[in-house]
C-alpha cells in the first residue's frame, strides 16, 4: 500500500536553504570543511563524501540515513542517476505496487494530485532532510517506498547487507543525463550563482564532478550489484523504457513480486499504467504545472522533452568525441552501452 499521507514529511534542507551551511550540525560542519570540494552546479561548491561529490545538506541527510536506517525485506528503493528518468520509473513503480489499492483509472489515483518524488519520497531530501527530527515512518504502508540517488556502496548496511529489500536502478546515456542535468540546474540554481555555461559544465561532467557523480561509478555500483544478485537490483536503461515500455513494466513487475495477471493484461491494466506515467499525460496534470518542490524546484521542470537524443542540438563534434571516449573508457570493462539517438 501507499503512505496514507502524500506529503512531505520535512523540509528539503538542499533546496530550501539560501546558505550552503544552514542547518548543519557543528559536526557536519567540521567534516565538510575538512572534505576536498570543487565549484558546484547549483549551489556553490560540491564535496567529495565517500568518493562522490554531493552538496552540504545532502550529507548530512545521507549520514544520519546511513546512521538510522532500517530497511524491511518489502521495502522497494527506485535508485538513479539524476536526470535519467527518475520521476518516470518512481511513477510507474507507484502505479504498478499499488494497483489494487489505487485502481489505475480511478479519478482519485494519487498521481493526479501528487508528484511522484513526494508519492516516492527521496531519503536524502525528504526522508532525512531535518537531521533534528527522524522520520516517522508510522504513516507508511508496506511496501513502502523510496528514492534515492546515492550511489550503492553508501547505501545504509540495513539495506545492503541485512535484507532483502528490492531495488529497481535507471540510468540513462549520458550525452542527454549531461544535457538535462545543465539544463535543470541552471533553472533551480542559487539565485546568486551566476549561469553555468556549457562548455565549463562539460568539462566538470566529464571529469565526474556532478552531484552524485562520477556517473560511471555510480552505474557500475549498481551494475556490478545486478549481476551478483539479480534477484536484489534490476537495473534498468531510460532507452529501453521509451523504445519498448510494455516489455520493461511487466519485467518491473515480475522483479517486485507483484507480475501482471493474463486478466489485467487483458483488461488493459499495463496499457492504462503506461498512459497514467506517459511524459505527454504527466506533464499536464495541474500538480506537475504548479507544485513546488522546495524553493526554486517548481514540479514543471522535471518535464522537459523526455526525448533520446536532444543533445544533439547542444553538443560540438569534439564534445562528443570527448564524452565518448570517457564513456568507452570507464564503462567498457562491464559492456554497458546506450542508445544515445533514435
Ligand atoms: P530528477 O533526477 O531531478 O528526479 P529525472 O526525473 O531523473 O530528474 O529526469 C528528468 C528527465 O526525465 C527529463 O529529461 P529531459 O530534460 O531530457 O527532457 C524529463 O523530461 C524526463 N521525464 C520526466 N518524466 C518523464 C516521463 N514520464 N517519461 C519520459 N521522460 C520523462
Amino acid at each position: 500500500m501507499a503512505p496514507t499521507k502524500f506529503a512531505k514529511i520535512h523540509t528539503i534542507n538542499g533546496e530550501a536553504s539560501n546558505e550552503e551551511q544552514d542547518n548543519l550540525s557543528q559536526d557536519m560542519k567540521d567534516l565538510i570543511f575538512s572534505l576536498p570540494r570543487e565549484k558546484g552546479w547549483r549551489t556553490p561548491y560540491l564535496y567529495l563524501f565517500q568518493g562522490f561529490w554531493c552538496q552540504p545538506a545532502e550529507i548530512q541527510a545521507i549520514s544520519t540515513f546511513q546512521n538510522h536506517f532500517q530497511a524491511k525485506d518489502s521495502d522497494v528503493f527506485v535508485a538513479t542517476v539524476p536526470k535519467s528518468g527518475t520521476t518516470w520509473l518512481k511513477a510507474l513503480t507507484f502505479a504498478t505496487v499499488n494497483r489494487q489499492h489505487h485502481f489505475i483509472s480511478s479519478k482519485n489515483h494519487p498521481l493526479l494530485s501528487y508528484n511522484p518524488h513526494d508519492l516516492v519520497p527521496f531519503i536524502e531530501y525528504t526522508v532525512y532532510g531535518n537531521h533534528e527530527n527522524l522520520p516517522n515512518f508510522s504513516n507508511f504502508h508496506e511496501p513502502r517506498l523510496f528514492g534515492t540517488h546515492v550511489p550503492f556502496d553508501s547505501l545504509s548496511n540495513s539495506i545492503k547487507d541485512f535484507s532483502n529489500c528490492k531495488i529497481v536502478y535507471i540510468c540513462r546515456n549520458p550525452f542527454d543525463t549531461f544535457i538535462s542535468s545543465w539544463v535543470f540546474c541552471n533553472k533551480i540554481k542559487q539565485d546568486s550563482l551566476p549561469t553555468l555555461g556549457l562548455d565549463e559544465a562539460f568539462e566538470m561532467f566529464c571529469n565526474g564532478k556532478i552531484g552524485y557523480g562520477p556517473f560511471w561509478n555510480h552505474m557500475l555500483g549498481y551494475w556490478k550489484e545486478s549481476q551478483e544478485r539479480p534477484k536484489r537490483v534490476l537495473f534498468l536503461k531510460y532507452e529501453d523504457l521509451k523504445d519498448d515500455v510494455n516489455f520493461e513494466l511487466k519485467k518491473l513487475a515480475k522483479f517486485l513480486n507483484c507480475p501482471f495477471t493474463l486478466e489485467e493484461e487483458s483488461e488493459g491494466v499495463i496499457e492504462n499504467i503506461i498512459k497514467l506515467c506517459s511524459f505527454e499525460k504527466m506533464k499536464e496534470f495541474e500538480i506537475n504545472k504548479i507544485g513546488k518542490f522546495g524553493r526554486n524546484f517548481e514540479n514543471k521542470y522535471l518535464f522537459r522533452k523526455g526525448e533520446i537524443g536532444d543533445w544533439t542540438n547542444y553538443l560540438s563534434p569534439s564534445m562528443v568525441e570527448n564524452l565518448s571516449k570517457v564513456i568507452e573508457e570507464k564503462l567498457s570493462e562491464c559492456g554497458l552501452k546506450f542508445k544515445a539517438k533514435n
